[in-house]
């Protein structure tokens, strides 16, 4: 991990060599699948299809779009529909701080117009044990990273949430200590399935679903993906996460899809895919969400049973 400044940062270079030699053939298939850039995320978002997408059916734009979490505004599944269009997403901004070479304010326009913007239709699992198939828009962590400079001794990244409690009716309440705060271990946000999602079903992010940019990292449970993104720093500690700060025995840093390590509250061996019906049957829960190929190496040699 011994670079100089300025120079790109690349999951290989986090990764050991051997495993990333593994996934060559992965990442060159996906890299031809791929192309050129896109202009910045408007309505209508022109995205390309990737190689990193499931074949498995998404869920209608009405599941993903009212059947939510986002406890800014409110607890119920219900309430981020009813109230998140308060929220003011234009203008925006990501500060980018900690261990990097170019810290400052990242305007989004700024952000957008910089990335290639691709769509990746993936699983999505909530550690509650429900789960949908969602079709992203959106570009890699790595490459927004890459651009601010991460520096040699950083280990981490850390998000957070937009804090305006008088547009976030949830931050007005008790429960969470606000801002909603997650975090990665800086080979897990170098990852090419880890995206920072702008965009679903090729229109901008509905504000319930995290606008104007969120987290998505397919594997680990919902809750690591954090929305409406306003400050990522990296450091070399772990960082403070909202639900591992709020219940450290129920929900971990690393909160990976696990169906053999349940939740000390419920089974994690089954899910309930939303809009399938009540006659449809629980499906069972992947390891790693079915991306244990690309993602297991990042975790060789941890148990799984204490890093949850
Ligand atoms: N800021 C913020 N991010 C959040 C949450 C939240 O309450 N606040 N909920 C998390 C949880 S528990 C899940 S399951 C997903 C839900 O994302 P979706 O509503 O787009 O499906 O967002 C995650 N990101
Ligand atoms: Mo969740």
């Amino acid at each position: 991990m011994a670079r100089r400044p300025g120079t790109d940062l690349n999951w290989s270079d986090v990764t050991p060599k051997a495993e990333f030699l593994n996934r060559r053939q992965v990442i060159a298939g996906a890299a031809a699948a791929l192309g050129i850039g896109a202009g910045p995320a408007m309505a209508k978002i022109a995205a390309k299809p990737s190689a990193y997408s499931t074949d498995a059916a998404p869920n209608t734009l009405k599941d993903i779009t009212s059947y939510n979490n986002f406890y800014e505004f409110g607890w119920d599944k219900g309430d981020p529909v009813k109230h998140a269009h308060q929220l003011t997403t234009d203008p925006w901004s990501v500060e980018i701080g900690g261990m990097v070479e170019r810290p400052g304010s990242y305007g989004l326009e700024d952000i957008l117009a910089n990335v290639t913007l691709e769509e990746r239709i993936y699983r999505f699992r909530c550690v509650e044990a429900w789960s949908m198939v969602i079709p992203w828009v959106g570009f890699e962590l790595a490459s927004l990273l890459n651009r601010a400079g991460v520096q040699p001794g950083a280990k981490f990244v850390a998000f957070e949430t937009l804090y305006r409690p008088n547009e976030m009716p949830g931050q007005r309440a008790g429960g969470i200590d606000w801002p909603y705060r997650e975090g990665l271990r800086l080979d897990e946000a170098m990852h090419p399935l880890t995206i920072m999602a702008t965009g679903l079903y090729g229109e901008e992010l509905p504000n319930q679903n995290g606008a104007p940019i969120r987290l998505v990292v397919p594997w680990k449970y919902g809750f690591k993906s954090i929305k409406s993104i306003v400050k990522i720093t990296l450091t070399d500690r772990e960082p403070v996460t909202t639900w591992k700060a709020l219940q450290p025995r129920e929900y971990g840093f690393y909160a990976n899809v696990n169906p053999e390590v349940d939740h000390p509250r419920w089974s994690q061996a089954t899910e309930r895919r939303v809009g399938a019906g009540i006659f449809a049957g629980r499906e069972p829960t992947l390891k790693f969400n079915g991306y244990e190929d690309q993602v297991a190496a990042l975790y060789s040699g941890m148990d799984l049973r204490k890093n949850y």
